[in-house]
This record gives structure tokens, sequence and C-alpha cells, in this order.
């Protein structure tokens, strides 16, 4: 299959700026790129596509230039956005730029990283007025999608400007890099059009160069793509941990497994086809959801993680916890309520204070009745102790009352 019809058949062309492009990435060896902003100092999961689809570029033999936005960061990209953005400092803008080239590097290793701080701020006012801003038409700037939605509540001329600084990355690339493509997400198509007209018109005519934009990510429920209950997933451990991140995929809901499993995963066409085959007659086998949670957990932080935070998913699943260290105790057990005890307790009481049972009468109740286990192991004694000499560790206790109600108590 064609690249740009696999491309299509996975759900990851919005739009190519000119036709050529499928015969040009079977024809040639294209160098391309694609940008992000340094806006935090992690990537989440939003930003995980631009690095997928360039791998698959690259898995084709195609060469990825990763512009990471340490001088576009300090404009602020309008596109998408109804409001204006809290500039970033320098230093901010320079330190999250190391910290999320350290991520894409880790998801693509070979790729060549360049941060456009480099160029940008050579720029003196003068030449950048002249020799570039002569090239933009007010009206095309103002009618991109990116800066009309912003007209009536206004846009600053920072911000206005941010498709020049982004054009001028392009152009940079092209002429230092041979880079004759840009891809990026559908709100980036104003910025990529800017920037293919400035190389046409600071480059000559005959310097071709193509753009291509993937959909905005979206979820059949509604519910907000790379959002979890506690917010975006990150990339970075410290913000969202390995087990919470493997969680997020593996809760994909069906509706929205085999358009993930195609976007995300690089099983071939072929083995593609013959999962969803299987998951569709199986769904609650839930196969699509597995692949994408590994694929991608072990993609961003690597095997032994992702093997720790399926352990994790297991041992809360079955209530034997024995099997966890600490570190994946803390992990698991991260949004389960905990409370902390300076001295050992009656597991009556403990089951009250951990907000397991609204009573004495309701705790005893659950324990007689068989519903209590404490770190993976059943206890029907009422006179039970909860104690820092038998806890994990001497650390922590883990109460689960039922199938799936949960506290950890930190002695
Ligand atoms: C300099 C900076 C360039 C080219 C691109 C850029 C970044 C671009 C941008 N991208 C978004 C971001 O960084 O703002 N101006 O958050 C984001 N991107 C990934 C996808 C996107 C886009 O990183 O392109 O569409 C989200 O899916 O919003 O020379």
């Amino acid at each position: 299959m064609r690249l740009i019809d696999e491309l299509k058949w996975r759900g990851l062309v919005f739009d190519v700026t000119d036709e050529e492009v499928g015969n040009v990435l079977e024809n040639e060896k294209v160098t391309f790129y694609v940008g992000v902003d340094p806006t935090a100092d992690s990537i989440h999961v939003g930003h995980l596509i631009s690095y997928l689809v360039s791998k698959r570029l690259q898995d084709r033999g195609h060469n990825p230039i990763l512009v990471i936005g340490g001088g576009t960061g300090l404009i602020g990209d309008p596109s998408g956005r109804n409001s204006e953005r809290q500039l970033l400092t320098l230093e901010t803008s320079l330190s999250n730029a190391a910290a999320i080239t350290e991520q894409v590097v880790r998801i693509l290793p070979t790729a060549k990283v360049v941060n456009n701080y480099d160029w940008i701020s050579k720029y003196n006012i003068i030449t950048f007025l002249r020799d570039i801003g002569k090239h933009f038409n007010i009206n095309n700037m103002i009618n991109k999608d990116s800066v009309k939605s912003r007209l009536e509540n206004g846009i600053s001329f920072t911000e206005f400007s941010y498709q020049i600084i982004q054009s001028l990355d392009f152009m940079h690339l092209y002429k230092d890099y041979n880079c004759k493509m840009q891809i990026g997400g559908q709100d980036q198509w104003g910025n990529i059009t800017a920037g293919l007209e400035l190389i046409r018109k600071t480059l000559g005519h005959e310097s071709k160069g193509f753009g291509l934009t993937w959909p905005l990510l979206t979820k059949a429920d509604g519910t907000k793509f790379g959002k979890s209950a506690s917010g975006a997933v990150w990339l970075d451990k410290k913000r969202t941990s390995v087990y919470e991140f493997y969680q997020y995929w593996i809760n994909t809901p069906d509706s929205d497994a085999v358009s993930h499993l195609k976007k995300f995963t690089f099983m071939s066409v072929e083995e593609t086809e013959e999962i969803i085959k299987q998951f569709e007659a199986a769904p609650h086998q839930r196969l699509a959801q597995n692949k994408i949670a590994e694929e991608l957990t072990v993609l961003v932080h690597g095997k032994e993680a992702y093997d720790s935070a399926v352990r994790i998913s297991k041992a809360l699943f079955s209530g034997d916890i024995k099997s966890l260290s600490i570190d994946e105790i803390s992990e698991g057990f991260k949004d389960v309520p905990s409370i902390t005890i300076a001295e050992d307790m009656n597991l009556v009481d403990a089951l009250i204070a951990s907000k397991l049972a609204s009573s004495k009468r309701e705790a005893r109740e659950f324990i007689k009745n068989n519903a209590v286990s404490v770190n993976g192991v059943k206890v029907t004694d009422l006179e039970f102790m909860v104690s820092k000499e038998n806890a994990i560790e001497n650390e922590f206790t883990v109460l689960k009352r039922g199938k799936k109600k949960y506290a950890l108590i930190k002695h």
C-alpha cells in the first residue's frame, strides 16, 4: 500500500497542499518537519500523534526534523485558541524546550532535533520587516482561521505575527536542509501554507514544498481526547505515572478502539485488520485496547515500566497486591483514598477511618461476610489489628472492601 494511502486508511490525513504529495512520498526520500511549542516542560498525549506520524514516514525512508519551538514559544500560536496566551519567559521557554527535546528523542532516536530560538533570535527588526514582512499580505493574514476567529475578541500584534515566524522556520529548513514538507494537526494548516508561500516568494518559483495535516483527535463519546479524570495525560512520568498512562489507553471506549488502533499502533495494515476482526467478534476481551496500551506504553516509557503497569493493574483487579513492590503500590494507589495512622488500629476502626464503612456495625458486617481483605488476604477476625509490623515493607496496608473499594493506610 502506498504510504499516503496507508496514512489515509489510518485516518491520519485531513488535508494535503497538493495531490502530488502521494507520489512524492513514493518516489523520493523527503526531508520533512514537525514543530511543537514548549508551553510546558512536558508534552502530552495530544502531541504524541506528531511523533507517531513522523515515525511512520521515517519507517518508509523519509527524514524527520523535529523543531522544538524555543523561539515560537516566546510568541504564542493563536491557532485553535480563543484567547491570548500568557507569555513565557525566555528562561521557561528554553528550559521547557530542553525537557521536551529529551522526550521526543526517546520516541525518534535518530531524528534531527533543532530549536528555532537558534535562528529566530538572530533576526534584526529591519531585515525582518524588509525581507520577510514585504511578502506577507495583511488581508491574507487576517483571513487565516487562527486570526479570523480571534478578531472580535482581540488579538495582539505578537500572536498575529506568529504565522510569519513559523513561516520563517519552514523557509530556513527548506534552504539549509532541503526540508520540503511540513506536517501538523489540522489547526496548523494556515501556518503551513503561509510558509509554503514564503518559500516560493523568497526562494523562487521552482522551489516547491508540501504540507500535510491530520484531523483533530476526537472521541466518539464527546469527551476530550487526552484528558483523564485527573487532567491531561502527560508523557512525563512525574506528571502522569506510567500506570495512569497505561490506564488511559486501556480505558479507551470500544467506540474509539478501532480508530485509535489505526492511529496509534505500528502493526502492519494486515495485522491491524486481523486484530480489528478479533476485537469486533469479542469486544469484551479488549484486545484492541490492550494492543494500544502496550505499544504506546512501551514506546514512551520502555518495556520494564510497561510490565510494571500491567502488574499493578492485574494486582488491583485481582486484589493480590502482595506481589507488588512498594513503589508499585504508591503508583497504583495514588488516587485511592488514603489515611495516615500513628499507631496500630483495630480493623473495624480502620474501615471507618478510611471511609470503607460508615459505622462499627457496618464494618463488623463486612468483616463477618467475608468482604474485607488486608494486603490481599481475606480477614474475618473482628479483633484483627492493622499494624505497622505486618504492613508491606512496614509502610503500607491496603484495605479492600467488596470487589473494588480500596483504601491505603500509611503507617
Ligand atoms: C514552529 C512551531 C514551527 C512549526 C510548528 C510549531 C508549533 C505549532 C503549534 N503546535 C501545537 C503545539 O505545539 O502550536 N505552531 O501545542 C500542536 N502540535 C501538534 C499538532 C497540533 C498542534 O504540537 O500539530 O495540531 C496538535 O495536534 O496544535 O516551525
